[in-house]
């Protein structure tokens, strides 16, 4: 299949474009570089030293004879958007073309409001692209488990049964996200359910949980493919940043007493399972989604976890708990289905010690990269 990768040179992008090309499928990138820029305005820097996207994408062609197309540009801009688009003729397009840290998007005014027109804009544009140069093309699209947030009751995938006054619904499942950026996502997921419904769009949402790990077989392949790594208080997501933290001697910082419950997943399992949202199309006019986690923990749980294996390794690792920077249920019940990516056939990575393991033994090799005073938090919602 074509399949064109937007946010191709990010964390889960340059993973899934390699794991697709390896796979046989024409893989083209779009990708703005913004993250890289925004990297450098916060002065942070991704623990793994990762090579420019040219060369990356260069790399890979050495290594396997396969080609990349590469469209540099910003999806905002809806002129560039609509010639990456005509040019490759996608079969499906997988979008991860977003500002995707909560953090950065409650930071002031600006970044809330730069996240919500970039991520907005960004979908609404590939939309009318969509509609306009490639009507039949699926849209797979990273969402996040976050725009359902901590109800007290089950969480569905995507829709919920709801019967009120005698009549019965199957509506969209409540949504109550917890930042400015989460709530972006709830805003895309409405404009693109209302182009299925109008246009009769084909599209895919994968609500995806806090993705770990960095080594995919692909990106193991040679040190310039290596993909990026954040630890710091705003890229930094809890896992990775817990086992960076444990690597160079810092407390594991769990904010508030930690009783946060998320989905959580494996990098090479988001490859798996973009791939098979792509091998299995939603319909024509179809809104389709998908819960996408393996497994559920509190940040308690991965903080002792992660204490364990590093003293299995002869690591002293320290939990601290840091008053929560953030506005959330700490104590709350969380149990959300996952049902449809493992009935159409994933087979999960469970967390274990030997991925915790490898996990800390690479940032062990970095982790003279690290820079400490990026660990902190120092946003905060309030
Ligand atoms: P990332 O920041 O590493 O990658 C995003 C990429 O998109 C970057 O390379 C960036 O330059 C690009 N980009 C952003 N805005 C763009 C624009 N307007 N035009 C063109 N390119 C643009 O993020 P990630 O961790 O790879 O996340 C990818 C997607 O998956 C996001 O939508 C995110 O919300 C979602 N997601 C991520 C996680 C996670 O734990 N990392 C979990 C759930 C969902
Ligand atoms: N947390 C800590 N200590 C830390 C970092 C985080 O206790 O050092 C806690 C947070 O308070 C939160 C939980 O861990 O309760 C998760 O935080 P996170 O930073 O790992 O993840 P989050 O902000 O939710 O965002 C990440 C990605 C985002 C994606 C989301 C999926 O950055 O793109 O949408 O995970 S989900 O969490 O399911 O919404």
């Amino acid at each position: 299949m074509r399949i064109l990768i937007l946010g191709g040179d990010g964390y889960c992008g340059w993973a899934t474009a390699l794991y697709l090309s390896e796979r046989g499928h024409e893989v083209g990138i779009v990708d703005s570089l913004v993250r890289r820029y925004w990297d450098v305005t916060l002065g942070v820097e991704t623990l793994t030293p990762i090579a420019p996207i040219k060369q990356r994408v260069e790399r890979w062609k050495q290594l396997t004879g396969k080609e990349m197309d590469l469209y540099i540009g910003d999806i905002t801009d809806y002129t560039f958007l609509e010639s990456a688009i005509r040019r490759f003729a996608p079969d499906s397009i997988v979008h991860f073309g977003e500002q995707r840290s909560a953090p950065y998007s409650m930071i002031d005014r600006e970044h809330a409001v730069m996240t919500q027109v970039n991520n907005v804009v960004g979908t609404l544009n590939l939309l009318y692209a969509m509609h306009d140069h490639c009507p039949d093309c699926h849209l797979v699209k990273l969402g996040t488990m976050g725009e359902y947030g901590t109800p007290n009751i089950d969480i569905e995938e995507g829709y919920i049964t709801i019967q009120h006054n005698g009549r019965e619904d199957r509506l969209p499942f409540p949504k109550q996200p917890g930042s400015f950026y989460h709530l972006s996502k709830v805003h895309d997921s409405h404009n693109i359910h209302f182009a299925c419904r109008i246009w009769g769009i084909r599209a895919t949402d994968l609500n995806q949980g806090v993705v770990y790990g960095v080594s995919t077989h692909e990106t193991d392949r040679d040190e310039a493919l290596v993909n990026r790594l954040d630890y710091d208080g705003v890229f930094g997501t809890a896992l990775n940043r817990f086992c960076i933290q444990a690597a160079i001697g810092h407390p594991i910082t769990v904010y508030g007493k930690g009783g946060q419950t998320r989905g959580f997943l494996d990098i090479r399992d988001t490859v798996r399972c973009v791939e098979l949202a792509v091998l299995n199309p939603a319909d024509r006019g179809e809104f389709r989604v998908f819960n996408q986690f393996t497994e559920q923990f509190s940040v308690l749980d991965l903080a002792l976890m992660v204490q364990k294996a590093g003293a299995e390794m002869g690591l002293n690792v320290e939990v601290r708990h840091l008053e929560n920077p953030r506005v959330e249920k700490e104590e709350h019940y969380f149990n959300a289905k996952n049902t449809q990516l493992r009935s159409l056939g994933l087979e999960p990575h469970c967390l274990s010690n030997s991925l915790l393991d490898s996990l800390l033994h690479f940032a062990i090799r970095y982790r003279d990269r690290v820079d400490e005073k990026q660990i902190l938090p120092h946003v905060s919602w309030r």
